[in-house]
């Protein structure tokens, strides 16, 4: 009999920045996820990937003097590698700059044409370029994004439209219908109060301002908007309108979307209407999961607030990441991030709990019985309700993860750790083996090596690495289900455990916690320490005048220790400028340095000397360097 299938997607993750913890939060989830139901007996199909168009991308790219082909390139590498260290284990990674997806975007809107959902029309309103989001007058919140609270823009362009206010009342009936389609349920009353009561709008669906996307195939000044290219990957990834359509075929529709809050909207509005204009049949789930929060904002690398993955999972290894993020945030509402949390969290369920149990264990059996598990001689009332509790924790973990609730799995499993430790004080081992009572001895070490069986099994779905470390510790191969949790007693005869390296050493919380800060200090980039600078355009950037500028002589300002004042040639030209380099740079030093001057600064009094520019340094918070060009080029040159 062919499994069960299962069809699980993360969004697909913009390509327009760096990586932070708060990204690796759906992903962790849905790999645990994905990772249950595999061992679960299902056919599971986990796909994610990168968002790689739009405006954003394009400005970006730009400003990092960069095509964005390359600009998108660099973060694809970047976030494969995450993925990676974090262990992932995806089926599919999907770029929307992969020919067959741009391929089949433009089909798309090809038959959204001939079936009349899409026509052409004048688009004026408000856009949120970070978000990649239209709004009406009305929706902005005081004059800003409602989602992000940064500025919009003023658009008016020549647009193609999408039939949105057609599919209103099926939306709304097929929620009634469906009313587990959007969880948690409070997400489900925002939908439709927000969004859908107050009269859903046709919504643009091409832009002609940029370049940087999929073109239309019958008017290809268009270009289509980065939410319709995005949200298609669920199906153009699968093979949709594709000649290999075998895995659409399978899977399709998707049993789980899983998204941030934020995109709730666009993923059981937009997509299902889509959807419906494509006459293909709906997802199963969307369900919204809160925010990481870093204090009380939202972890953003606009806010300088982002915790490096790469720098912990390097420092504690990716199970510490990975169960903090799968145990510690309530699912479904916003979890803050704080580095003592997660230093307590571990000391006290892997170390203690989980680390002790398993080494205190494959200790015991080592000295009393050579490391050879023994076998067990007739089960007490004590030993029964360990058994019990082992053998009713897989039905538990299912239902938790039926509910998506990643904490309360974990905390199930936990369960059967923290009993075994205490049956370790209850049945005191060590006292049996001073009595002599073997017997008794071999039967406790069993129902421990058991429990750690049962345990291991089940939370490999949540740190894989760690579950393989235990199974080499009690001498057994990994499985790959959960077939063997049927039955307590299936470890059989001649299992050797491996003592080894403790699973997790103890961390010293108040020493790390001062590590971290100062990683902190040194590793975050100087740009994230200090308020956001918005975004520019080529043009803004046009008008900032750079010269190269000779310095002829060089003074300290009188009663400053961080004060030079320089005349600098600047062709024709000489200029007064005042710089604080002088803790950095001594007087003489500077005479006949070539430096690059920004020349159209507006004039200022700094203590008093007159300053005409500005030199150009660059610092990394302990040191500031001055910007010299690469050959002798003169003074007075332009700078772009
Ligand atoms: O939204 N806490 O991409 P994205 C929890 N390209 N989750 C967070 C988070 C945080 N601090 N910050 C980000 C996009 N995320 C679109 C999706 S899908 C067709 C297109 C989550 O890179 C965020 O909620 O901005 C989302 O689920 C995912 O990271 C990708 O966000």
């Amino acid at each position: 009999m062919s499994k069960p299938t299962y069809y699980i997607t993360t969004p697909i993750y913009y390509s327009s920045g760096s990586f932070h913890l708060g990204h690796c939060y759906t992903t962790v989830i849905c790999d645990a996820i994905a990772r249950f139901k595999r061992m679960d007996g299902y056919d599971v199909f986990y796909l994610t990937g990168t968002d790689e168009h739009g405006q954003k991308v394009q400005q970006k790219a730009e400003a990092a003097g960069v095509t964005p082909k390359q600009y998108v390139d660099k973060l694809y590498d970047q976030i494969v590698r995450l993925w990676k260290v974090l262990g992932i284990d995806y089926d599919k990674f999907i770029r929307t700059t992969d020919d067959y997806h741009e391929k089949t975007v433009q089909k798309i809107y090809e038959k959204l044409l001939a079936s009349d959902d899409i026509y052409k029309s004048v688009y004026e309103g408000w856009y949120c370029t970070p978000c990649e989001s239209f709004w009406t007058e009305s929706q902005l919140a005081d004059g800003k994004c409602p989602d992000c609270g940064r500025e919009v823009k003023l658009q008016k362009e020549e647009s193609y439209f999408f039939r949105l206010s057609k599919y209103q009342d099926r939306l709304i009936k097929f929620y009634e219908e469906n009313p587990d389609f959007i969880s948690p349920k409070s997400r489900m009353n925002e939908m439709i109060n927000n969004f859908i009561k107050p009269g859903l709008k046709d919504l643009c669906i091409s832009r002609t301002t940029f370049d940087w996307g999929v073109k239309l195939p019958f008017d290809p000044k268009h270009v289509a908007y980065v939410w319709i290219d995005a949200l298609t990957n669920y199906i153009t990834a699968l093979g949709y309108m594709q000649e290999d359509h075998s895995l659409f075929d399978k899977f399709w529709p998707a049993d789980l979307h899983m998204v941030g809050k934020e995109i709730v909207r666009f993923h059981t509005i937009i997509w299902p209407a889509l959807l419906m204009a494509l006459d293909l049949p709906l997802p199963k789930k969307v369900y919204g999961h809160g925010w990481l929060l870093f204090g009380n904002d939202k972890m953003s690398k606009s806010k300088g607030n982002v915790v490096d993955p790469f720098v912990l999972s390097e420092r504690y290894g990716a199970d510490v990441i990975r169960y903090y993020l799968l145990r510690e945030i309530p699912f479904g509402s916003d979890g803050s991030y704080n580095n003592e949390a997660l230093l307590i969290r571990t000391n006290a369920d892997l170390v203690n709990d989980l680390g002790n149990l398993v080494s205190r264990t494959a200790a015991m059996i080592t000295q009393y019985f050579g490391a050879t598990i023994p076998r067990p001689s007739g089960y007490t009332e004590l030993d029964r309700e360990l058994i019990s509790l082992c053998e009713h924790t897989l039905d538990k973990v299912r239902a938790d993860m039926d509910n998506l609730s990643a904490p309360d799995a974990l905390a199930d499993i936990f369960a059967i750790i923290q009993r075994a430790n205490k049956y370790i004080d209850e049945t005191t081992p060590w006292t049996l083996n001073k009595n002599g009572d073997k017997d008794r001895l071999a039967t406790v070490m069993y129902v421990l090596a058991e429990c750690i069986r049962f345990a291991a099994t089940l939370l490999t779905p949540f740190i894989p690495a760690t579950s393989a470390r235990i199974f080499e510790k009690i001498g057994l191969p990994q499985p790959d289900d959960f077939g063997g949790l049927t039955r307590f007693g299936m470890i059989g005869e001649g299992v050797t455990v491996n003592k080894g390296d403790n699973l997790f050493n103890r961390i010293d919380v108040d020493k790390e916690l001062k590590e971290l800060d100062k990683l902190k200090e040194q590793s975050a980039p100087v740009e994230e320490r200090q308020p956001e600078i918005p975004e520019i355009t080529i043009e803004d950037f046009a008008r900032i005048k750079l010269t190269t500028a000779k310095v002829l002589s060089c003074e300290k300002v009188a009663k400053s220790d961080k004060l030079l004042v320089f005349k600098l040639q600047v062709g024709d030209e000489v200029r007064q400028v005042v710089s604080g380099i002088a803790q950095y740079y001594s007087t003489e030093y500077m005479l006949g340095k070539t430096v690059v001057l920004v020349s159209n600064l507006k004039p200022a009094k700094i203590r008093g000397v007159e300053s005409n520019g500005m030199i150009l340094c660059a610092a990394d918070g302990k040191s500031v360097v001055f910007v010299t060009p690469e050959k002798d080029i003169g003074s007075g040159k332009e700078v772009r």
